[in-house]
């Protein structure tokens, strides 16, 4: 479906703010929607407009690009009020959208897993019970996905109460899931493999890195689109000493990232509060690093992440051509450049995080009866092993490990 972006600012702010980049943003999450934008215009407002966002003038201007371009969509970089959206669609007469509501259907047809999809419903239902906020009517301005198929005439007849049940019942459901993975990972930490957590803008080569760092080029999806990955996942990874590390991979993060999709997510979102290590992954490539890793940091400040160690890695190295766009890497981030396509830096990178890492471990020794094979196995896999040295009462092994992880392997070694 044709369709036009709209991104609105006020006339006193200054040119040249984030409106074109967002705009431009925009019209690559129109395009992942399955949308076909055929123009993006920005207008500048002296105020909002609490009936139709921007003046009269300006939805007249509108109307008639709509009418010359044939489009059958609106869709604004800002958020609409209910009745801004429903006031909009009658004057312009085709569907009218925002993008937190975009970047929702985005992720509702992108979701893959049990989890991701119910996750990606609820932030739906929640969007549709704010609209209804202070309204008593039934939802009939809430349709499928802007342009799908039968939009405008398959309403859906919810009303305020059914959808709070709907709600509710989703929660639960994914509050079940939750409770599930903790078991999950408390199994996992038996064997206590620290936890590192990869995340940042959608785009910048997460899913990438990942794939590089265990040697499988294809082994999780990436591609050149916005929102790639919506479900996590979780691969070992070999540091530079032996041991072996846990590495998540997640959905990206992206500017004005909408409440209710972060409220929804947020259980899958909130593996990253268990990390050992996030790696922050930015694409230095990107005219809009500065503001991306903005983005990102408020988005895991909003999560609660605190207190866990973060290593800036600026990826895609390779494709930077203009040095002036590469010079935003602040030293004070202390960047660690790598190429994720080309594998250079990746190296560094992995014994950056293992000396990350290794910060909160102590040095230890544990002679290992003859006869524990099992036991020496997982020392090398889940410690750093320095020296190991063999005898009659069996192997002494001298290692870093978490204090748990030592507390653990030494009551192992004891027989119990
Ligand atoms: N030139 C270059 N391209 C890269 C590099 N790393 C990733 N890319 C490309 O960037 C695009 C996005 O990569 P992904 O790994 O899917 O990015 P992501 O961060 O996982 O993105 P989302 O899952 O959408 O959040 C793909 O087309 C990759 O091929 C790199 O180091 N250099
Ligand atoms: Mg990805």
């Amino acid at each position: 479906m044709k369709t036009i972006l709209v991104a609105a600012e006020l006339k006193k702010r200054t040119p040249g703010t984030a409106g074109e980049s967002s705009l431009d943003e925009l019209w690559r999450l129109a395009e992942t929607a399955g949308l076909e934008p055929v123009k993006k215009i920005s207008v500048r407002v002296q105020a909002w407009n609490p009936a139709t966002f921007i003046g009269s003038g300006k939805v007249e201007e509108l109307k008639a690009l709509v009418e010359e371009t044939g489009a059958g969509a609106v869709i604004f970089d800002e958020e609409l009020g209910p009745a801004q959206q429903r006031n909009l669609e009658r004057a312009l007469g085709v569907t009218v959208a925002d993008r937190p509501r975009l970047i929702i259907d985005i992720f509702a047809m992108r979701a893959r897993t049990r989890e991701g999809k119910l996750q990606a419903r609820l932030a739906r239902f929640n969007y549709s019970l704010s609209r209804l906020a202070g309204k008593g009517g039934s939802m009939d301005q809430q349709r499928g996905v802007i342009g799908g198929k039968g939009s405008g005439e398959k309403k859906i007849d919810y009303d305020r109460r059914t959808l709070r049940v709907k709600i509710s019942e989703l929660e639960s459901e994914i509050e079940a899931i939750k409770k599930e993975r903790s078991t999950q990972r408390g199994k996992r930490d038996s064997v206590p493999m620290p936890q590192v957590s990869i995340v940042g803008y959608t785009n910048a080569g997460k899913s990438t890195l990942l794939n590089f760092l265990t040697g499988n080029r294809h082994g999780i999806y990436a591609d050149d689109k916005l929102f790639a990955t919506l479900d996590p996942s979780t691969k070992r990874v070999r540091l530079p000493s032996g041991g072996w590390a846990l590495f998540t991979d997640t959905v990206g993060f992206i500017q004005k990232l909408p409440h209710d999709l972060i409220t929804a997510f947020r259980a899958t979102l909130e593996e990253i509060l268990y990390s050992d290590l996030i790696l922050h992954v930015h694409d230095l490539s990107s005219p809009e690093a500065k503001l991306q890793h903005e983005a990102v940091k408020a988005t895991l400040e909003e999560l609660g992440v605190k207190g866990i160690p973060v290593i800036n890695v600026f990826n895609k190295a390779d494709a930077v051509k203009d040095p002036a766009v590469a010079a935003w890497a602040p030293q004070r981030l202390r960047p660690v450049l790598v190429s994720a396509l080309t594998g250079t830096g990746v190296n560094g990178l992995l014994a950056a995080s293992e000396r990350a890492l290794a910060l909160r471990w102590g040095d230890y020794e544990l002679t290992v009866p003859a006869g524990s094979k099992g036991l020496i196995k997982e020392i090398y896999e889940a410690c750093m092993v320095k020296e190991a040295s063999y005898g009659t009462e069996g192997a002494t092994l001298k290692f870093k490990a978490t204090p748990e992880n030592y507390a653990r392997l030494k009551k192992r070694a004891a027989g119990n």
